[in-house]
């Protein structure tokens, strides 16, 4: 396969920055080398079959995003990105791995459900992909069918304390998950809210004629996230599992999470750029209908009660270890509408993958964060976190040359019309000006993003079998 030097640029890890040309052989890393290094032969750009010019430019392993959801079935629909699109989406935005969501639903074996996002991913993805497991169900056999799960390269599975009649499970069926996960090794992920609570201040909004996406954040209070967090937590403690909550938005639930770190629990938070830019007033608080392009849970907060301010800050003190999308895309047209007049019925979630590394770059331009930060929230953590360090998240000799050329002097402008290539009717995320580019993805030595161009095609991407975490204290 072809060699291909990457040279003149910065090349950013989690831990440092150093002027560095990288040769790719093929698939993987090859070396690192010194710019104008003797070591490999006095020319090694006259020797490779095509050199990459990063003069001026960031190298950075390709991004990690550890929460995605392709082709879900949810909320009376499915989320409108394919793993076709979704992962080509992400391509576009310097994401080279991710890590989708297999669903058990009520009633199905857990080895069914995982087949069937098989089925939907393999021969679809442009980027490689790993997945979790949705536990869906609880039962004495899906107990010992989760045993199972890591000789199949998935080592970590997400359980439901929201969506009652759907996904939840009671604090009895995630005790014994937990133990599963104990004994095993894999990580437990949790959707932290009190989902029958929430049901009931829901109905009661409803009753009083507040139907509109705005009441969809005052149902789900951060009472509630972080009832159900500390709940988790306590859970976790108790059997001795591994805790990662997913998809934090209320700074008293992150509390819930630094409190069990500080006393040595093996318990981490993921957050998300929605939970960092946006907020129930400016987006959620939409007149009309229009909020419910943010309808997502855990729900945006209040910008009054700084609960974005205080997630930057826990990324910064590593309260929270990474930053993933919750990629779940609905349409306007014909989705969100479902629920028009009845914010319960609107399908929650919010389209980001092809974002993630851009909005998390503009948060080093604001000075929230490190260009370390920065790679390792996007993509060195994930990779430990979900066992798949050395391989990706790091650019090093025999890594994966999952690898983007970011440009600090472009600049991305966001939205439909502008930068857009997930299959979606509009953007969550309209009118975000980025102080920086995407210029080019390599996805295992490969181009497939070269500018304006995609090179990349179906099928490029590779199912990922992951070892358990090596975050673990
Ligand atoms: N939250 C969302 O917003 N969408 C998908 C599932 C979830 O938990
Ligand atoms: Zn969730
Ligand atoms: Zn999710």
């Amino acid at each position: 396969m072809a060699t291909t030097l990457i040279s003149g640029g910065t090349v950013v890890s989690a831990t440092g920055r150093a002027a560095a040309d990288v040769l790719v052989d093929g698939e993987t890393v090859r070396a690192l080398l010194q710019p104008g290094s003797p070591l490999l032969g006095a020319d090694v750009a006259a020797s490779v079959d095509r050199v990459i010019d990063a003069t001026g430019k960031y190298v950075i392993p390709g991004g990690i995003d550890g929460h995605t959801h392709m082709q879900l079935p949810f909320g009376g629909t499915e989320a409108s990105d394919t793993f076709e699109t979704g992962t080509r989406a992400a391509a576009w935005g310097g994401t080279t791995t991710i890590i989708d969501y297999a669903v058990q639903t009520y009633g199905q074996r857990i080895q069914d459900g995982l087949a069937a996002w098989h089925e939907k991913a393999a021969g679809n993805c442009a980027i490689d992909y790993g997945f979790h497991q949705i536990v869906g169900d609880v039962t004495p056999e899906s107990l010992i069918a989760m045993r199972g799960l890591p000789d199949e390269g998935v080592t970590s599975f997400k359980m439901f304390m929201a969506y009652p009649g759907v996904f939840y499970s009671d604090d009895a069926q995630i005790l014994q998950a937990m133990q599963v996960s104990r004994e095993t090794g894999m990580l437990t992920m949790m959707h932290a809210e009190n989902g029958p609570a929430i049901d009931v201040l829901a109905q009661q909004l409803v009753d009083e004629g507040k139907t509109d996406p705005y009441f969809h954040g005052i149902a789900r209070a951060w009472e509630m996230e972080e009832e159900a967090t500390h709940r988790a937590i306590m859970l976790a403690r108790l059997t001795g599992a591994p805790l990662y909550v997913v998809h934090m938005s209320a700074k008293q639930a992150v509390a819930q999470v630094a409190w069990a770190r500080d006393q040595g629990q093996n318990v981490f938070g993921e957050t998300c750029p929605q939970y960092l830019y946006l907020s129930l007033e400016e987006q959620l608080g939409s007149p009309g209908f229009e909020g419910a392009k943010w309808v997502c849970s855990t729900p945006l907060r209040s910008r009054a009660e700084g609960h974005q301010d205080a997630m930057w800050q826990a990324l910064r003190t590593n309260d929270l270890q990474t930053v993933a999308t919750d990629h779940c895309p609905f349409c306007m047209k014909d989705q969100k509408e479902l629920g028009l007049g009845d914010f319960r019925k609107i399908p929650n979630g919010i389209g980001s993958v092809e974002h993630r590394m851009d909005l998390m770059y503009q948060g080093v331009v604001a000075g929230h964060i490190t260009l370390e930060r920065w790679v390792e929230l996007t993509s060195t953590t994930p990779a430990r976190m979900f066992g798949l360090y050395g391989t990706k998240g790091v650019i090093q000799p025999g890594a994966d040359a999952d690898i983007v050329v970011y440009d600090p002097a472009g600049h991305t402008s966001i939205g439909y019309d502008a930068t857009h290539h997930m299959n979606m009717d509009h953007s969550a995320w309209e009118g975000f000006e980025i102080d920086g580019h995407v210029d080019t993805v390599l996805s295992r030595g490969k181009i497939i993003v070269d500018g304006n161009s995609y090179l990349g095609a179906k099928g490029d991407g590779r199912f990922l079998r992951r070892d358990l975490s090596q975050y673990l204290v």
